[in-house]
C-alpha cells in the first residue's frame, strides 16, 4: 500500500515546497527486520518480545489487527492473538539496519536528528537543488530503504517537526503523507488531543475535563482557561501547537540519547591489563565526543562480546554527571571487574555514555513545564535509559535507541 498524499505531488504544483521537515519511521521495525530472514512468515501475525520484561516490543500489522500493541504484556498479546508467533529480539541486527538507514538519510542532508533506533527528523530545506522537493525526497528515501534494506518506512512531510511526526504516524504502514504549509490547521484540528506530541494520559484527562476532545477544541479554548488547568507553560505550549506553531529546528546534535565507541580486537584476548587499556582508550573517545557536543553523561555502560559471540552489557548510574575521561573509565573498569570476565577470551569491548544532559545545566532535571513541548518522546527514551540501566542490570540496554553512527574505532 502507498499512503495518501494530501495535495498533488508533481513538480511545479508540488505543495510540499513549504514543508521542508521530514519525519521517517520504520514500520514494525524489529518485526520487519526479523522477517527478512524468515520470508515464509510474511503475512502471519508475528510478535517480537520476551526477554526479562515480557512485553511486546514490536508486532507486525497482521498481529495488530488482533489488538496487539507494543509495550503490552506478552501474556495478554497471546490471548488476543492466539495464532501469533512470538520471536525473541535480535538486537544486533536492528542496530546494523538502523545504522544503514540513518546513512541513507545523511546522504540527503547532514541535518538528520535521530529520535530513536528506527526514526529521525530531516530538514531538507537545503537539499532541493540536489534532490528535489520535500515530497520527492520522501519518495526517494522510501524507495531507497525498500530497495537496499527490503523494509518499508513511513514518512511525514510538514512545515514543523511535530506535525511531520504526527503525519508519519497517520500514514502508517508504508505511507507518505504531505501536509502543505497552508493545510496544517485543517490537518491538525480534527485529530484527538492524544495525537499531540507530549500529551500523555494525565494531560489528556485534564483536557477531557475541560470538554476538549480534538486539537481544534484546544485551539478554540481561551488561553487562560488552558493555563489554569495545565499550568502557565504547558498551557501556552499546547495552545501554540494547536495553532500549528512549533519553533524547534532539526538539530543533529540535540537528539543523541547515547554516545558510544567500541572496538573489535584483532585477536581475542583474556589479558586483563590489555583489556583495561582498551577501556581507557574508548572512555577517552566517548568523553571527547561528549565534550565536543557540550554534553555530560549520567550512565556509563560497557559491552563485552566473548569469543563465542555471547554479548553482555553492564551499566552504572553515576552520582554526578560527567564528561571527564577518567570518571567514565573508572566506572567502566569497575563494571568490567564486577562482571567477572577474568580468564575469558574477549572479542569486542565497548563503552557507552547514556542518559545525556547539556553540560551547562548538568544535574538540572527539567520539570515538565520547562521542557520544550514535543521532546517528551526523547525524554521518555532518556528516562527509560535511566530505569533500564539500573546498577548491574544486564541485557536490554541494546534495545535502547542507539547512536546510529558507527563508532570510528570499528
Ligand atoms: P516504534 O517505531 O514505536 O514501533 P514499530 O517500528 O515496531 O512500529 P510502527 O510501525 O508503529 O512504527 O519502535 C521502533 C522499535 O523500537 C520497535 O520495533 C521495537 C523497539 N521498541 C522497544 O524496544 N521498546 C518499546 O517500548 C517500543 C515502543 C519499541
Ligand atoms: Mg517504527
Ligand atoms: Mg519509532
Amino acid at each position: 500500500m502507498t499512503g495518501a498524499t494530501a495535495g498533488p505531488a508533481g513538480t511545479g504544483t508540488d505543495r510540499s515546497v513549504g514543508s521542508p521537515i521530514l519525519h521517517v519511521d520504520m514500520d514494525a521495525f524489529f518485526a520487519s527486520v526479523t522477517l527478512l530472514e524468515r520470508p515464509e512468515l510474511r503475512g502471519r501475525p508475528v510478535i517480537i518480545g520476551g526477554g526479562t520484561r515480557g512485553v511486546v516490543l514490536s508486532a507486525t500489522y497482521e498481529a495488530r489487527a488482533f489488538g496487539v500493541r507494543s509495550a503490552m504484556p506478552l501474556a495478554r498479546a497471546r490471548r488476543l492473538c492466539p495464532p501469533a508467533l512470538v520471536l525473541p529480539p535480535e538486537r544486533h541486527r536492528y542496530h546494523e539496519v538502523s545504522t544503514r538507514v540513518m546513512a541513507i538519510l545523511r546522504d540527503i542532508t547532514p541535518l538528520v536528528a535521530p529520535l530513536s533506533v528506527d526514526e529521525a527528523f530531516l530538514d531538507v530545506s537545503g537539499s532541493r537543488r540536489l534532490f528535489g522537493t520535500p515530497a520527492e525526497i520522501a519518495r526517494l528515501i522510501r524507495a531507497r530503504v525498500l530497495a537496499e534494506e527490503g523494509l518499508t518506512c513511513s514518512v511525514g512531510v510538514a512545515p514543523t517537526m511535530f506535525v511531520a511526526k504526527i503525519a508519519s504516524t497517520r500514514s502508517k504502514p508504508d505511507g507518505l503523507l504531505v501536509v502543505p504549509a497552508g493545510g496544517v490547521l485543517s490537518f491538525l484540528h480534527p485529530l484527538p488531543t492524544s495525537a499531540l506530541w507530549g500529551v500523555g494520559q494525565a494531560t489528556e484527562a485534564a483536557l477531557d475535563r475541560l470538554g476538549l476532545r480534538t486539537i481544534g477544541d484546544i485551539a478554540d479554548c481561551p488561553l487562560p482557561t488552558l493555563q489554569r488547568a495545565l499550568g502557565q507553560a504547558a498551557g501556552a505550549h499546547l495552545n501554540a501547537l494547536a495553532h500549528g506553531r512549533d519553533e524547534r529546528a532539526v538539530d543533529p546534535g540535540s537528539t543523541e540519547v547515547s554516545i558510544s565507541a567500541e572496538h573489535t580486537l584483532s585477536v581475542d584476548s583474556s589479558d586483563q591489563d590489555a583489556l583495561a587499556r582498551e577501556l581507557l582508550r574508548l572512555s577517552g573517545q566517548v568523553a571527547r565526543r561528549l565534550r565536543d557536543r557540550g554534553r555530560v553523561t549520567r550512565t556509563v555502560s560497557i559491552k563485552i562480546r566473548l569469543a563465542d559471540f555471547s554479548t553482555l552489557t553492564r551499566a552504572r548510574t553515576l552520582r554526578e554527571p560527567t564528561d571527564v575521561s577518567q570518571e567514565i573509565y573508572r566506572a567502566a573498569l569497575e563494571l568490567f571487574h564486577e562482571a567477572g570476565f577474568a580468564g575469558k577470551a574477549v572479542r569486542l569491548v565497548g563503552v557507552r555514555a547514556a542518559n545525556l544532559a547539556d553540560a551547562g545545566g548538568a544535574g538540572h532535571q527539567l520539570a515538565f513545564d520547562e521542557r520544550p513541548v514535543g521532546w517528551s518522546q526523547l525524554d521518555r527514551a532518556t528516562d527509560a535509559a535511566g530505569r533500564r540501566f539500573g546498577t548491574g542490570s544486564v541485557g536490554p540496554a541494546s534495545l535502547l535507541p542507539r547512536q546510529p553512527r558507527r563508532p570510528e574505532s570499528i
